[in-house]
C-alpha cells in the first residue's frame, strides 16, 4: 500500500474535487475555500493561546516579546480580513466586528463578497469553552472595482457557499457549496484538514434541544407551547430529548447537526428583536442546515427567505431538524 493511501481527503482535494459543481467559479470559489480554511488554521493557533494571550494582554498590552497584544477576537477579524483581502477572490467583507464594510483595493478585488462573523462565542473565551467562526459567500453583483454594502444586503437565498470552524476539543471546519455538508477535522501534527464527516444529514427528529431558557420569561406564548411539545416526548418515549447548551452558536450548531439537536434564540417580546445577526450568524448556519436536510425560520419565514435591510440585522432563530422547525412555525402563526 503507498503511503498516500494511509492519509484521508484533504479540505483542498475535497474543495478541488468540487470544482465541477461550479464551472463558473472555476479557480475562484475553491481558493477562497482553502484560504478561509488557511484564516482557520491560523486563527485556531491563536485560540490555542486564548488563556496566554489573556495574562500578557491584562500585564500592559505587551507580551513577553515586548509585542503589543489584542483581544483574541481583534486578532481572529484581522486574520481573517488580511487573508481573505489578499487571496484575490473577494471584494468586499462584512465582519460582526465593523460598523461598516471592508472593501478591498481593486487590484487584490476577485469576484465573490464574504460576510463573517471572526469569533463567535467570545464570552466563552477566558473560561476556554469551543467557539468558532461562521462564514457565509455570495457572488458579486456590482460591476467590476464597484463593490460595496450592496453586494451583502440579499437574502441567504443567494449565498453559494457557508461555514464554520469550530475551536473546541479539536478544530473542525465544516463547509458547504450547496450540494453536501462536509467536515474537515485540523490534524495538528501536519497541520491539515481532513475529511471526517461526508454528507452530513442532519436527523430529522430533534434529540438535543438547545437554548438559554433564562429568557424564557421574555419570550412570546407560543414558544413555551412549542417546547412543552418537545419536553413532553420524555414521558412518552423515555428521555429521547435532552438539553445541550453552550452559549457560543456555531458549537451549539456543530453539535446539533451531528447529533440531530434544535437550537434556538427567540426574539425578545420586549423589544420586537432577536439576539442573534441574520447576516454572518444566522444565514450561514440556515444554508448548511438546508442542504443537510434540516431547516431554520424566524417563526413567520425561513431565514434564508428573510429580506437583509442592514449588515448587523437581527433576528430570532429557530434551527435544526425539519419537523420541529415546521412545528415551530405553525405555533408561531396560530
Ligand atoms: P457573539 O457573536 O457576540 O459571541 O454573540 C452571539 C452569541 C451566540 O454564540 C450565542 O448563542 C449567544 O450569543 C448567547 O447569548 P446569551 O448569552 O444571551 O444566551
Ligand atoms: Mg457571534
Amino acid at each position: 500500500m503507498s503511503l498516500a493511501a494511509d492519509f484521508g481527503v484533504t479540505l483542498t482535494q475535497h474543495v478541488l474535487g468540487n470544482q465541477g459543481h461550479h464551472p463558473e467559479a472555476r479557480g475562484q470559489f475553491s481558493a477562497l475555500l482553502t484560504q478561509i480554511g488557511v484564516a482557520g488554521k491560523l486563527i485556531s493557533a491563536q485560540v490555542r493561546r486564548a488563556g496566554l494571550i489573556e495574562i500578557w494582554g491584562a500585564t500592559g498590552d505587551t507580551n513577553v516579546q515586548g509585542e503589543s497584544v489584542q483581544k483574541l477576537d481583534q486578532i481572529a477579524n484581522d486574520t481573517f480580513i488580511e487573508v481573505l483581502r489578499r487571496s484575490g477572490c473577494v471584494a468586499v467583507m462584512a465582519s460582526e466586528e465593523m460598523d461598516d464594510v471592508v472593501v478591498v483595493e481593486p487590484e487584490l478585488a476577485g469576484d465573490y463578497v464574504v460576510a463573517f462573523d471572526p469569533l463567535d462565542g467570545s464570552s466563552n473565551i477566558d473560561a476556554s469553552v469551543s467557539i468558532g467562526t461562521i462564514f457565509a459567500i455570495y457572488p458579486r453583483t456590482s460591476p467590476r472595482g464597484e463593490a460595496s454594502a450592496a453586494d451583502l444586503l440579499r437574502p441567504g437565498r443567494e449565498m453559494v457557499g457557508a461555514g464554520y470552524i469550530v475551536y473546541g476539543s479539536s478544530t473542525v471546519l465544516t463547509y458547504s457549496a450547496g450540494e453536501t455538508v462536509d467536515s474537515f477535522t485540523l490534524d495538528p501534527a501536519s497541520g491539515e484538514f481532513f475529511l471526517t464527516r461526508a454528507d452530513i444529514q442532519m436527523p430529522q427528529r430533534t434529540r438535543v434541544l438547545s437554548l438559554n431558557e433564562c429568557n424564557g420569561p421574555y419570550w412570546e406564548p407560543w414558544v413555551d407551547a412549542f417546547l412543552a411539545d418537545i419536553k413532553g416526548r420524555n414521558d412518552a418515549e423515555k428521555r429521547r430529548v435532552t438539553s445541550r447548551h453552550i452559549g457560543s452558536l456555531v458549537a451549539d450548531f456543530h453539535r446539533n447537526l451531528v447529533k440531530g439537536g434544535l437550537f434556538l434564540y427567540p426574539v425578545d417580546k420586549r423589544t420586537g428583536r432577536g439576539k442573534l445577526r441574520l447576516l454572518y450568524e444566522c444565514n450561514p448556519l440556515a444554508f448548511l442546515a438546508e442542504v443537510a436536510g434540516g431547516a431554520a425560520t424566524d417563526g413567520g419565514r425561513a431565514i434564508l427567505d428573510v429580506p437583509v435591510d442592514t449588515l448587523h440585522q437581527r433576528s430570532g432563530l429557530v434551527i435544526g431538524p425539519s419537523e420541529d422547525v415546521q412545528l415551530a412555525e405553525r405555533l408561531y402563526r396560530a
